[in-house]
């Protein structure tokens, strides 16, 4: 039987070994393996579908996704990027308060991604001045390039 305390375990090594979460101390780390919740998509679900609006935080535990964006010039969203083990999204839409800015799509089967809501999330990122700030400068960037992309 794998009981509370093992997946307690499982997610709180997993999470260490985040980047994003490297300097979180203990207690917050475990606090959010607490309050997380799993959920499992297959390939070709939408995560996250640009414009709608969106609470929730998530990492990647298992899997793949793309992330894909309407382009100026393209009848279909556009590929950007993909993101895999280790990776998170939709922050953006929690940090600057707005719809989601993209879509995200699950590429691979039986894909595990971890979810905080919105509360958990700025309890996460408020108290831990460096996260905020660079995820606040992650989001600018992320704007710029949207830009970008839309220009040329
Ligand atoms: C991009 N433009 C936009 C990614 C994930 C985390 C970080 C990049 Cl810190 P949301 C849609 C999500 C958005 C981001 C993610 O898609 N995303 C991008 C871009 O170039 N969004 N606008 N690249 S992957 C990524 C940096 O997480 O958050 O809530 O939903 O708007």
């Amino acid at each position: 039987m794998r009981t509370t305390q093992a997946r307690h375990e499982e997610y709180f090594s997993f999470l260490r070994s985040v980047s994003l979460l490297r300097g979180l101390p203990e207690e917050k780390l475990a606090k959010i393996v607490d309050c997380l919740e799993v959920d499992y998509f297959e390939k070709g679900e939408h995560i996250i579908r640009e414009g709608e609006e969106g609470n929730t935080f998530f990492i990647i535990a298992k899997g793949e996704v793309i992330v894909t964006q309407s382009t100026e010039g393209f009848a279909e969203p556009q590929e950007i990027k993909t993101l895999g083990v280790g990776d998170y999204f939709g922050e953006k839409a929690l940090i600057s308060e707005d719809v989601r800015s993209a879509n995200i799509i699950c590429s691979e089967n039986d894909t595990h991604c971890l979810v905080v809501d919105r509360d958990n999330f700025n309890q996460m990122v408020g108290t831990y001045e460096e996260l905020q700030a660079y995820l606040k400068e992650y989001v600018e960037e992320l704007s710029r390039s949207d830009e970008r992309r839309n220009i040329d």
